[in-house]
């Protein structure tokens, strides 16, 4: 109902700008005069291209303002950022890579998640709702040698497509956890197949969509980072094979490697699927 819907797109696009500013990536923060005044250069030029090409009226320059603006209040930075454009960042980032594919890590990543063993159950509600999914797999290097020490840590939606600590309503950690693999790199993680995710419709970012007469989602996916001593982490999402929006996803995160095609689990509930990560050396 519209009631809640208000509360989540609040509650999400503020909780995911205090997550970003606390765990910002610092490694580059020292500001070099010469590349900034070529990348701002660059892009204020093709804005004014296009407001040329275009004949942007002053109707529409307000409507850009106060768009901008409000995108602050609602604290939904975080998420236009990473739906429209992160996507161009990585694939610059991870060119080069032999490993495993990465793609964009989204808004609703959070450290520190619970620290859970090879084979183990994500935090979950006792009344968890949705399809349970096996997901197992084992952590190698590019050559193949598995690594032991490796570390999946996994988070994603629920069976309604809502993330715990940006909805109202859900236990702290549900559907996150810190896997620590086995002495071969193999990991076992029983959770529940999440649902689609839909960019909330009551703030800025659906404001746009709606305007723009876009679709507001991202197809079913799961978020990963995974890591190992002396080993390259890989940030990356898997998806389900043949799953709504697969192919029309609005972050443009999806890439062929990264499509999973479960299987019914043998003893008839839910599904199953193995997925191996591979990565670079250092
Ligand atoms: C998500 O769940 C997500 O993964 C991204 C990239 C953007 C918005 C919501
Ligand atoms: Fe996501």
């Amino acid at each position: 109902d519209i009631i809640t819907q208000q509360a989540t797109a609040a509650e999400s696009g503020a909780a995911a700008t205090e997550r970003f500013r606390s765990k910002q990536r610092r490694e580059s923060a020292e500001a070099d005069t010469q590349r900034v005044d070529t990348l701002v250069t660059e892009l204020l030029t093709a804005a004014h291209d296009i407001i040329r090409r275009h004949k942007v009226t002053y109707a529409e320059y307000d409507a850009l303002k106060s768009w901008l603006i409000q995108v602050g209040e609602d604290g939904e930075w975080p998420l236009f950022l990473d739906v429209w454009l992160e996507h161009a960042v990585e694939e610059v980032a991870g060119k080069g890579r032999d490993g495993s594919k990465g793609t964009i890590e989204g808004p609703y990543y959070v450290p520190g998640s619970p620290q859970l063993p090879a084979e183990t159950t994500l935090p979950t509600r006792e009344d968890e709702a949705g399809t349970p999914l096996l997901f197992q797999g084992q952590v190698t290097d590019v050559d193949g040698t598995p690594l032991p020490g490796a570390i999946v840590e996994i988070w994603h939606a629920d069976s309604d497509g809502f993330y715990s600590q940006f909805a109202p309503g859900l236990p702290e950690w549900n559907l996150r956890g810190t896997v620590i693999a086995d002495e071969q790199g193999n990991f076992k993680i029983h959770t529940f197949q999440p649902a689609p995710y839909q960019i909330p419709t009551d703030g800025s970012c659906g404001r746009l969509i709606t305007a723009a007469g876009w679709h507001a989602w991202r197809p079913a996916h799961l978020h990963l980072k995974v890591s190992a001593p002396a080993h390259q982490l890989v940030t990356t999402q898997l998806y389900f094979e043949g799953g709504q929006y697969v192919t029309e996803d609005i972050a443009s995160a999806v890439k062929p490697e990264l499509v999973l095609d479960p299987a019914p689990a043998a003893d008839g509930s839910g599904r199953k699927v193995t997925y191996n990560f591979v990565l670079d050396k250092a």
